[in-house]
């Protein structure tokens, strides 16, 4: 191989190795006409890749004849032939839903799975046609009618194929090779304190558009101007201009912008009078979009986000986040949330908490989630999975983050929920993290200038004296850190000897903190795993952060118990992670009333 040649190779392996899908995703799927695939998916475990791989370990996939591997999805069609898996003859898993809580074999399983689903379909030729997967974990290689159509890498993030010339008139069937196998490479790494949950984890679609549609478009106020709503809209499928209406009716709005011959148009429009979105009046505006041929709809609020020193302000006033974190995790079912109402569910006890505010840890969220918290008045933290010690040095890695990341950014734009975008948690301090999350800092400031950065970082103690001073801060919009004091340190009855010296004239977020204890479980508050020694370390942890110049909110660690393999003592844990306030049988611990009397006194404060 010349050198031309290598480097060429290397670009490739950068750009494309971990998907292969032609596309950006769609805006706003729910809204759009759509077959559900969601529902019974035939499934078949595949530890060895026995559908995949011949015996020499060559995909059949990449065979001359293309044909070998299960997404061919034979049957024993008579006495003679001899097929060795069959998925009319297998049990079904749910869709949306990981597979670890739906069979009792799979509840460990990281490996190989392949499902598969009937549909019918009558294609018409004025419409076009896109495969939606709302998130697979981890990796995936999909097919329809037994012709691949590609590979998507990313456990938590949406994406989609254009199957219009693929379709068969009548009846289609879609296979999914979904392998959820850790790996030190991928983005998450090999180590995190979730369940690795497998499968096709959120609702599958198969859209239909106009052949000229609406693929994107944002519509929010501009950077901190309470008066001008900026955004853009783009048409696919044009290479002419073409006229695009953008209306609020509420707002007595109706501009009519031409795009370029690419179908893109960027917009501002003034307005005089607004109710602005925030949690105590969650306002949002019926949106309308709509171009030659097509039309979606949207609900959208209006505010500002910025800091100025130590403050937070939304729409321009001084805001307290009131904040939990939450991951996507039923703990009922002990598995991911699958519906409207299990994410409401989750939702409601954070607002019961006294909340206004939500860190969606530790990855990207369902749509819906946002969507919901946008109706609900939730402020929201959203991340990407850069955890602990990611391959630092690997273009790959960092590739592969970085797309998580932006890809979040383009499906929740115009969530007015949305306030901070994270680009990690708790990672190591050195030059080689340093470069990466700083170019992921840059990412995200070019793609949203409208909202706030932040990371998890971690503190540096020294006797009672605790510093945060991670220079990744520098170019972060707020001090935002994790300590467990209490917990993974000290005691908690020493709390309030600590004090804090933070290298930033910046808000001050505690990202996490928090205290393990089995809901039910009683005894004095130095008992580990009580209800009431987790109730002193967070009656302390108020104590002492509530000193702290700057303190402009925090997100506990945690709403609820969560699934962790790494949470392994059998009495208390039992795979459980117990920092959460409630139980995973949706029990309240006595810290969840701590924190709530917090809230109110923090309410009053910030009237
Ligand atoms: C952390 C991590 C979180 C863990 C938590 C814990 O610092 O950010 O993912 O679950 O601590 O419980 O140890």
């Amino acid at each position: 191989m010349n050198y031309r040649k290598i480097i060429f190779a290397l670009i490739a392996i950068t750009t494309i190795s971990f998907n292969t899908y032609s596309q950006k995703i769609i805006q706003n799927v729910f809204d759009r006409e759509a077959i559900s695939l969601n529902g019974s998916w035939n499934y078949i475990i595949d530890p060895y890749q026995m559908g995949y791989l011949d015996y020499r370990q060559k995909p059949f996939d990449e065979s001359k004849s293309g044909k070998g591997g299960f997404y061919d999805n034979l049957h024993n069609v008579s006495k003679e032939t001899k097929v060795e898996y069959d998925f009319s003859n297998e049990p079904t898993l749910d869709v949306p839903g990981d597979w670890n809580s739906q069979d009792q074999r799979l509840l460990f399983y990281e490996g190989t799975l392949w499902y598969k689903k009937d549909f019918v379909i009558k294609p018409t030729t004025d419409q076009n046609y896109i495969l939606y997967f709302a998130a697979v974990n981890y990796e995936c290689h999909v097919y329809l009618n037994g012709k691949k159509l590609g590979t998507h890498k990313g456990g938590f993030t949406p994406f989609q194929f254009d199957v219009t010339s693929k379709l068969n008139d009548g009846e289609n069937f879609v296979v999914v090779m979904v392998d959820n196998t850790r790996k030190k490479d991928e983005v998450p790494t090999i180590n995190t304190d979730w369940w690795n949950y497998g499968g096709i984890t959120r609702d599958v679609l198969l859209v239909s558009t106009p052949k000229e549609y609406i693929n994107d478009y944002k519509v929010q106020l501009a950077k901190d101007n309470k008066k001008l709503i900026e955004g853009f809209v783009k048409v696919e499928g044009i290479n002419s201009t073409q006229d695009v209406v953008v209306e609020i009716p509420e707002l007595k709005i109706k501009s009519t912008f031409q795009t370029d011959n690419q179908g893109l148009v960027k917009f501002n429009i003034p307005v005089k009078k607004l109710t602005y979105w925030s949690p105590d009046s969650p306002k949002l505006y019926d949106v309308k979009i709509t171009s030659k041929l097509d039309e979606v709809h949207d609900k959208i609020g209006f505010r500002t986000i910025k800091t100025v020193d130590k403050n937070i302000l939304l729409n321009g006033k001084s805001i307290f986040l009131k904040g939990i974190s939450v991951h996507d995790e039923n703990p009922l079912l002990g598995g991911r949330l699958r519906s409207d109402a299990d994410m409401r569910m989750l939702l409601t006890w954070a607002k019961e908490l006294g909340c206004n505010y939500v860190r969606l840890a530790h990855y990207t969220h369902n749509e819906r989630m946002l969507q919901l918290a946008d109706e609900m008045g939730l402020l929201v933290w959203a991340e990407v999975p850069v955890y602990w010690t990611i391959s630092w040095t690997n273009p790959e890695t960092y590739a592969n983050a970085e797309n998580q990341l932006a890809v979040g950014i383009e499906r929740d734009k115009n969530r007015a929920s949305v306030i901070i975008w994270s680009i990690g948690n708790e990672t190591p301090v050195n030059e080689d993290r340093n470069a990466f999350m700083g170019k992921l800092v840059d990412k995200v400031r070019a793609l949203d200038d409208t909202r706030l950065v932040a990371a998890a970082l971690e503190i540096e103690r020294e006797g009672y004296k605790i510093t945060v001073e991670d220079h990744l801060g520098d170019k972060l919009d707020l001090a935002s850190f994790n300590e467990y004091g209490g917990w993974y340190w000290s005691n908690a009855k020493e709390l309030p000897k600590y004090s804090y010296d933070i290298k930033f004239n910046k808000p001050v977020i505690i990202s996490e903190f928090g205290a393990g204890a089995l809901a039910g479980f009683h005894g004095d508050d130095d008992t580990m795993w009580s209800e009431e020694h987790q109730e002193l370390i967070y009656i302390n942890q108020l104590e002492m952060l509530d000193k702290m110049d700057g303190l402009r909110g925090m997100t506990p660690w945690i709403l609820v118990d969560f699934k962790s393999p790494r949470r392994q003592n059998p009495v208390f844990q039992n795979f459980w992670n117990r920092k959460g306030l409630i139980s995973n049988t949706g029990e309240k611990k006595k810290a969840f009333f701590t924190l709530q009397e917090y809230y109110k006194k923090k309410t009053k404060e910030y009237k």
